[in-house]
């Protein structure tokens, strides 16, 4: 924990407030704290995302048990073992393969189930199997997902694109994207569960079932379309997902189906651990593993091992003394990446929340220091966009620090306050230890670009997109923005872009400077403010608070 900062103080400074505020806005600190609430007030509100989530994340989930049980009775006693131990000490504890409480916005979901409908569940789909029931069971799944429109010209009102792949008028769907499952063996010998997203762009015509067409419900019809045979040759860059703690692939579908919209391959994957990996906490943190780097150690190894597997490189085993009931797999065994075809293995760009972020830049530190765990030089990336988490790195590559005025909390799940954050030498959540990374590669001579960017009333939960959690209206929005912005200006290269991702918009936080230093630590230009700021936060330690009620907030950007 970086600060303790004594109740009664804040409160005394809170009551002093009024006799010296002179920030643009008195009420700001009250105002803003309060945007993270109209996530869970809108999950309240729409009856369709309140009752998918207790239908598909609960009620199916007591379904999913009575017939997993039974689909499983034949399985080998030990793996049956290994499966109940893995379900019971997972990072979030479940019965085996039933996955309550995790299903995502049901905004974001592909049609897994094939009925036409994007989200649906047992409850409303005439086939009493909704789509996150299909997402988890134990079969390689191929679905569309619509492409999301997330922009500031519709306030970031979700759309979806149609035909012409423009958002300009709020229709049903229609720009479709197409989504594979697949299980990857780590260095670990652990069975991580991933699923590639793929642009629409990269498909023959036929290929895969017509929308709501002939065949479009039939299983098996969906097994050919995601071949090298469906492809039409064009390559494409690709991103790199990393989950955050305890959380699954499905609260950051929002993201890989954006960048895909963009015209980038995503891979997203459950860390060991996590999810629908094997696995279980033990081995989320890497405790049994003979070299760690940093504290939540296996997903920084896992990221490594995805990478390389991605960008078809081989995954070798290193030791883990773990107990398992059931033997290690052997990675050299893996099916190889579908889409290596048409990815770009030269463009590939890496981004993930909290924990995530920090697995992010972790793989970002081990290309500076030229090796990976097992010794072996890592597959290059082309920038890195960690959302909410830090870690010391190397400069090494473009890196867009993202975060939110109240990242930070030590209960991750409620807003930060007064500068009290999760975190420890460098390493965690919150402005204030991203924002001392971000000063200490300032003072380094490495030479990639690097930007802060800081979301307006954002705290630690907002982009794990999981209603009814706390969420900002535009998080996922602003978020996903200048992510997208950050990989097209670096990963693809499109210079107009990079214009775009220092181009401040309205939602970017007030109190604490977004800020960007364009040609990196060795170059002559300073770290630019994108925003300066002018208000107070809640958020911040009661020195920068009444430097801020003050009219002298504080910053180190040149304006
Ligand atoms: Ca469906
Ligand atoms: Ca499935």
């Amino acid at each position: 924990m970086r600060r303790r900062i004594p109740v009664f103080f804040v409160v005394a400074l809170a009551l002093l407030v009024p006799s010296f505020a002179r920030a643009n806005d008195p009420t700001y600190p009250i105002t803003s704290v309060t945007d993270s609430f109209a996530g869970p007030v809108n999950s309240f509100q729409d009856p369709a995302g309140g009752t998918y989530s207790i239908e598909a994340g609960f009620i199916d989930g007591v379904n999913r048990i009575l017939q997993q049980a039974q689909l499983h009775a034949g399985d080998d006693p030990t793996q049956q073992i290994q499966a109940l131990y893995d379900s019971l000490t997972h990072i979030r504890p479940d019965p085996p393969y039933t996955h309550l409480m995790d299903a995502g916005d049901p905004r974001y979901s592909p049609d897994w189930n094939h009925d036409g409908v994007f989200g649906d569940t047992a409850e409303t789909a005439p086939s009493k199997v909704g789509d996150f029931d299909v997402d988890v069971d134990s079969v390689h799944d191929t679905a569309y997902f619509r492409y999301p429109c997330l922009s500031p010209k519709y306030a970031w009102a979700l759309r979806y694109a149609n035909a012409s792949g423009t958002c300009d008028m709020p229709v049903k769907h229609v720009g479709l994207g197409v989504v594979r499952e697949v299980s990857v063996v780590n260095s670990r010998g652990l069975m991580l569960d991933a699923t590639l997203w793929i642009p629409a762009g990269a498909f023959k015509p036929g290929a895969c079932p017509a929308f709501d067409g002939a065949g479009y419900a039939s299983r098996a019809r969906w097994e050919s379309c995601v071949r090298s045979s469906s492809f039409n040759g064009k390559r494409f860059p690709g991103v790199i997902f990393n989950d955050g703690l305890a959380s699954i692939q499905q609260h950051y579908y929002w993201i890989a189906e954006l960048l895909a919209a963009h015209g980038y391959i995503v891979l997203t994957y459950d860390p060991a651990g996590q999810g629908r990996s094997e696995g279980n906490a033990a081995d989320v943190l890497g405790l049994t593993m003979p070299t760690r780097q940093c504290q939540l150690a296996g997903s920084c190894v896992d990221v490594q091992d995805m990478a390389r597997w991605f960008t078809g490189r081989t995954i070798k085993p290193i030791a883990d003394s773990g107990m398992r009931f059931a033997p290690r797999k052997d990675p050299a065994k893996n099916a190889p990446d579908p889409v290596l075809p048409i990815l770009d293995t030269s463009r590939i760009g890496m981004t993930g929340h909290s924990m995530g972020a920090i697995a992010t830049l972790s793989y970002v530190r081990a290309l500076g220091e030229g090796k990976g765990l097992d010794g072996r030089p890592l597959p290059w990336i082309r920038a890195a966009s960690p959302l909410e988490g830090s870690l010391s790195s190397h400069a090494v590559v473009p890196i867009q620090f993202v975060t939110g005025d109240y990242d930070g909390s030590p209960t991750t799940v409620t807003p930060g306050l007064f500068g009290v954050e999760l975190s420890q030498n460098g390493e965690g959540i919150g402005y204030y230890t991203i924002k001392g990374v971000y000063d200490s590669l300032r003072a380094t001579k490495e030479r990639a670009a690097l930007s802060l960017i800081v979301v307006e009333g954002a705290s630690h939960e907002d982009f794990a997109d999981q209603p009814p959690i706390l969420q900002t209206p535009w998080s996922l929005g602003m978020a996903g923005w200048y992510t997208t912005a950050w990989f097209d200006c670096w990963v693809k290269g499109q210079a107009s872009a990079c214009e775009r991702a220092r181009t401040p918009l309205p939602h970017l936080s007030k109190a604490f400077a977004s800020e960007q230093d364009a040609d990196g630590p060795i170059g002559p230009l300073p770290s630019r403010c994108i925003v300066v700021p002018t208000e107070a936060s809640l958020n911040q330690t009661p020195p920068e608070f009444s430097a801020a009620e003050g009219g002298k907030p504080v910053y180190n950007c040149k304006p």
